[in-house]
């Protein structure tokens, strides 16, 4: 079963933990699908030598189902369910951030050596995106 730290306030985002196999060579983390991460994982990408103060994202998803992990540096994921936004620090390569269907997302604050990977539960397809943001609160109403 996929352990998983509930925000049970906000509803489609968790934080989940993976274990680490560390020993005294350092440290080596095994992901999933179903197993510790919660979807099939059809995608994997990752953004690096993000510039410094910008900001990505400024859209939600209508299904796709992703986990965010810093595996290197640090960013912060600003969470939006159309009622409520939440800062998210990822900053540590044993937790993941799962963000489910319609919240809005904006990441921002990398820090130069970030690497920010994502397992996604679909390919990738450019009509599940809502970049509206009027948008994204009119599908919340629904
Ligand atoms: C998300 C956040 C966390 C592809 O060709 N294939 C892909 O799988 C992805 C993710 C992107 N692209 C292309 C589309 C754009 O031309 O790469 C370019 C940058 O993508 P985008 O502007 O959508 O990147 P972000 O950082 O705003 O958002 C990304 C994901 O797209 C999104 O699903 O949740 O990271």
């Amino acid at each position: 079963m996929v352990d998983k730290n509930n925000m049970s306030d906000y509803p489609n985002v968790q934080m989940v933990d993976f274990k680490s196999c560390g020993d005294e060579r350092g440290s080596l983390i095994a992901l999933e699908q179903i197993k510790n991460v919660p979807f099939d994982i059809k995608r994997v990408y990752y953004m690096f030598d993000t510039k410094e103060g910008v900001t990505r994202g400024f859209h939600a998803h209508k299904a796709l189902k992703q986990v965010a992990i810093a595996v290197k540096g640090s960013c912060n994921f600003v969470l939006d369910n159309g009622k409520k936004r939440v800062n998210v620090k990822l900053d540590d390569p044993c937790k993941g951030l799962l963000i489910e269907e319609f919240i809005w997302r904006e990441m921002n604050q990398f820090s130069p050596d970030c690497v920010l990977m994502v397992l996604a539960s679909e390919y990738y397809d450019e009509s599940d995106y809502v970049r509206d943001y009027d948008e994204f609160l009119k599908a919340q109403l629904k």
